[in-house]
């Protein structure tokens, strides 16, 4: 643990702040500290600024018009899975397919299973996923007959691996984890779940949404089969994200919509498909979305992941010691490694009356189960308090927080 009032000197916040026309806002009267960063994170400028120049200036279809805006919308289009790919370090640029977000990515790849599998074979899930690493694959055994098994956690909220290892045979098919918990912050060792998973012969499919705004993931050091985000988690807007797949699966797969844009001929008869990726972008994409999601990426990257990482670790540090002063809270999530989300209760207050109380002085954080209901159950509470740190918090945000809790708890006990 880093000393409580060691500098955060790492990333220059002050000018950071000034780009999220958001961060001047008040709320109930109040300057808004935004904590509910794991939920959505806020956009920059230059973001804002893409996306006001795409509407004002060259909104047309893509991959259709011989005109000159189409052109130009498609060319920065086509720019923007550029930028991602090398962001992700994929190997081929069709590997890299533009979705709606991490939800749609991993039903995608959850809808084309279901010609792979059959009942006796087993796909794994963690303890610790969002719902929507965990109903597609429901859905999918539903279909298949396969079985969903489940990689338990521990008290502090990380994975149980020696269990995993028992888990895992020549049945299981399919891994699914998430890199980070949304709900604990809890980073998994994903690496080690993809290699023993792929000792077994079994494909790995990893949900980075929570992983991307604190990390820049290497598709390719990771081996990872799929892995999937979306870009209002890191800057961008919503409604646009990621689903990167090998080549060799992404062939494999079937497509998952059919329509426009995905196809290469059409006749009554029969279709054939287009090539990857727009095997698996049927109809108009979120156009404007994707090419702000490349400078959403861009700005990050400008930032500089590293210097991210450092700053946000020392607000955890910093918040998490504040916290645990307070008489009768508690934490839940507290692996050794992890990144800055914070989820907390005050003994005997409901989180969302905590959460209400907040409010009122400008404070946003997220209440309840975080669409993470296994993970309650496993602690058997309704919910948490959240708090998710980005890299424009500040310490005296954290204060805030602090004081904010204490009054909340006066108030209610
Ligand atoms: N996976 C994880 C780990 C997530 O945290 C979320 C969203 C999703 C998937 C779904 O992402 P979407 O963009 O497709 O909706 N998590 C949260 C959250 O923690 N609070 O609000 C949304």
């Amino acid at each position: 643990m880093m000393k409580i009032n060691a500098p955060l000197q790492t990333l220059n916040v002050e000018k950071i702040r000034k780009d999220f026309p958001i961060l001047l806002r008040k709320v109930n009267g109040k300057p808004l500290v935004y904590f509910d960063n794991a939920a959505t994170s806020q956009t920059p400028q230059q973001v804002i600024d893409v996306i006001v120049d795409y509407y004002s200036n060259y909104n047309a279809n893509i991959h259709r018009g011989v005109h000159t805006l189409s052109q130009e919308a498609t060319d920065k289009y086509e720019h923007a899975r550029d930028t991602i790919q090398r962001h992700f370090n994929a190997k081929h640029k069709h590997e890299i397919i533009l979705t709606s977000g991490t939800t749609h990515g991993i039903n995608l790849v959850a809808s084309g299973f279901s010609s792979f599998l059959k009942k006796g074979d087993e796909v794994l899930v963690s303890a610790l996923e969002h719902h929507s690493n965990i109903v597609p694959w429901q859905m999918l055994c539903e279909r298949s007959g396969a079985t969903l098994r489940v990689i338990p956690m521990n008290q502090e909220g990380e994975l149980i691996l020696s269990e995993y290892d028992k888990l895992l045979s020549d049945k299981t098919k399919l891994v699914f984890v998430n890199h980070i918990s949304n709900a604990l912050g809890t980073i998994n060792p994903i690496e080690e779940i993809i290699k023993k998973a792929h000792n077994v012969g079994a494909a790995v499919l990893v949900d980075g949404a929570q992983a991307c705004p604190h990390l820049k993931p290497d598709v390719q050091a990771l081996d990872v089969d799929f892995y999937v985000t979306s870009a209002h988690k890191m800057c961008g807007p919503t409604g646009v994200g990621m689903l990167y797949g090998k080549e060799e699966w992404l062939k494999k797969l079937p497509p998952y919509q059919g329509g426009g844009e995905m196809i290469a001929e059409v006749t009554f008869e029969k279709t054939t498909y287009a090539d990857l990726p727009h095997k698996f972008e049927a109809g108009t994409p979120n156009i404007c979305g994707g090419i702000a999601f490349g400078a959403a990426v861009d700005y990050m990257n400008n930032i500089g992941f590293d210097a991210i990482a450092k700053y946000e670790h020392e607000l955890l540090v910093y918040a998490t010691q504040k916290l645990l002063d307070i008489h009768g809270l508690k934490i839940y999530g507290t692996a050794k490694n992890k990144t800055s989300v914070i989820s907390f209760n005050l003994d005997g207050i409901h989180p969302y009356d905590i959460g209400t109380i907040l409010d009122k002085m400008g404070i946003a954080v997220r209440t309840g189960h975080h669409c993470a209901q296994p993970i309650m159950d496993f602690y058997q509470i309704p919910g948490t308090v959240r708090a998710s740190f980005a890299f424009y918090n500040t310490k005296e945000e954290i204060d805030k927080l602090v004081d904010g809790v204490k009054k909340a708890q006066r108030m209610l006990t």
